[in-house]
């Protein structure tokens, strides 16, 4: 089945006992059992709830996994994963990552014991280097937020398993529709849903999907033991906003591809971060691991200073100033004072992150117009 049909159709069946075609919103929190034990696969909402059992169905067809497992937000679903760990472990993680990520493994999980080591992991080399035989779990994002590295996940993976770790992709940027971790070596696919496939910033979840069997009840008995599983009609907006990530995707980097090559040419822009552009140093790998370069992008202005990007950033009227990503409309941010400001600033600027880039999620407006607006904000 092709990726489109699959958005639409794939792990969701319409409701038995209606024919119902879309999946109905079970707004319960308990199932009625006929004799103690004796129900039909359902106890408890935090357990399993039948609106999210057709998410997760329908998320782990998409990422080529068995099996999904669906949170209250992407970070619930990152803690759930670190939580695998004991004490004395390690993790080897990329520098360039987002911040609330970075700050669960620095300011939370440091302190039960588990080591966190930040590599610039497009360089394969420096990952084997910070491996050590505790090392259990490498943790990458690709594309990177907010620099849009481009991790190799298929070299990553050769590392990580030959080290004994298992290999954790942040799909986030990409989405299923670019590219597919698991195919690749991966072992877990974390997705915050609220970015591209809930795709109409209304909505806050995250998700785990995996393909070994013993994997998936180990995190599904994390799942319901700390319990940071999402509401019934948070997962119908999910999977609503599914049905349409094929055509959406495909507006968001077509209008990527507009706004970066705008960008490039403009004499105020010093750089554009963005995986499609053939300047990039991760465009070749990109190519491989990527069906498409996506809509999310970062730049700096030339002379790099913090007071121009503010009033470029003031300036916006179609990229709405706002955290978050991976909705329809177009936003903008400033990662050092925004989703980036709980990495402390020494840390950022060691990962190349400068206190004035300016990050762009492109929206599935028209295109002429969010480069009216760019030309306009940054003149
Ligand atoms: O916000 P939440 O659903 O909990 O997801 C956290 C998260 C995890 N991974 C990546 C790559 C992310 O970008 C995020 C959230 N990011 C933002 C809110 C942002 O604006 O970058």
């Amino acid at each position: 089945m092709k990726f489109g049909t699959k958005a639409i159709h794939a792990g969701v069946h319409p409701d038995p006992s209606t024919g119902a075609i879309m999946t109905p919103i079970f707004q319960t929190s308990t199932y009625v059992q006929r004799s103690p034990g004796d129900h039909k696969g359902y106890e408890y909402s935090r357990t399993h709830n039948p609106t999210r059992t057709q998410l997760q169905n329908a998320l782990a067809a998409l990422e080529n996994g068995k099996h999904g497992l669906c949170f209250a937000s992407g970070m619930a679903a990152i803690d759930c994963i670190v939580k695998l760990l004991e004490p004395g472990d390690e993790v080897v993680s990329t520098n360039d990552l987002y911040g609330g990520s970075y700050r669960l493994f620095t300011k939370v999980f440091a302190k039960y014991g588990i080591k966190f080591t930040f590599v610039p992991m497009h360089d394969v080399a420096a990952v084997r280097a910070a491996m050590t035989e505790r090392t259990k779990l490498v943790w990458a994002e690709t594309p990177t937020n907010p620099l849009l590295h481009i991790i190799d996940i298929k070299a990553i993976a050769e590392a990580a398993h030959e080290g004994g770790a298992l290999l954790v992709v942040d799909n986030t940027f990409a989405t299923p529709y670019l590219q597919n971790p698991l195919d690749l070596g991966a072992d877990v696919v974390m997705h915050s849903l609220t970015k591209y496939m809930g795709g109409h910033s209304d909505v806050v979840m995250g998700a785990l999907i995996v393909q070994d069997d013993e994997l998936h009840q180990r995190l599904a008995f994390l799942q319901n033991a700390c319990g940071g599983t999402p509401g019934p009609q948070d997962c119908f907006l999910v999977l609503r906003g599914l049905k349409t990530l094929h055509i959406r995707m495909q507006r968001h980097c077509e209008n990527g591809r507009a706004v970066a090559e705008y960008l490039r040419q403009h004499p105020k822009v010093e750089k554009v971060y963005w995986p499609g552009l053939e300047s990039h140093p991760g465009h070749q790998v990109a190519r491989q691991q990527m069906r498409d370069f996506g809509g999310m992008m970062s730049f700096v202005l030339k002379g790099d200073r913090v007071e121009d990007a503010t009033a470029v950033l003031e300036k916006f009227q179609l990229f709405s100033l706002a955290e978050s990503l991976g909705g329809v409309e177009s936003l903008s941010g400033h990662p050092a004072s925004m989703t980036h400001a709980s990495i402390p600033a020494e840390e950022r600027r060691k990962a190349g992150l400068s206190d004035s880039l300016i990050r762009l999620s492109v929206g599935i407006e028209d295109a002429e117009d969010l480069i009216e607006d760019l030309a306009q904000a940054l003149g």
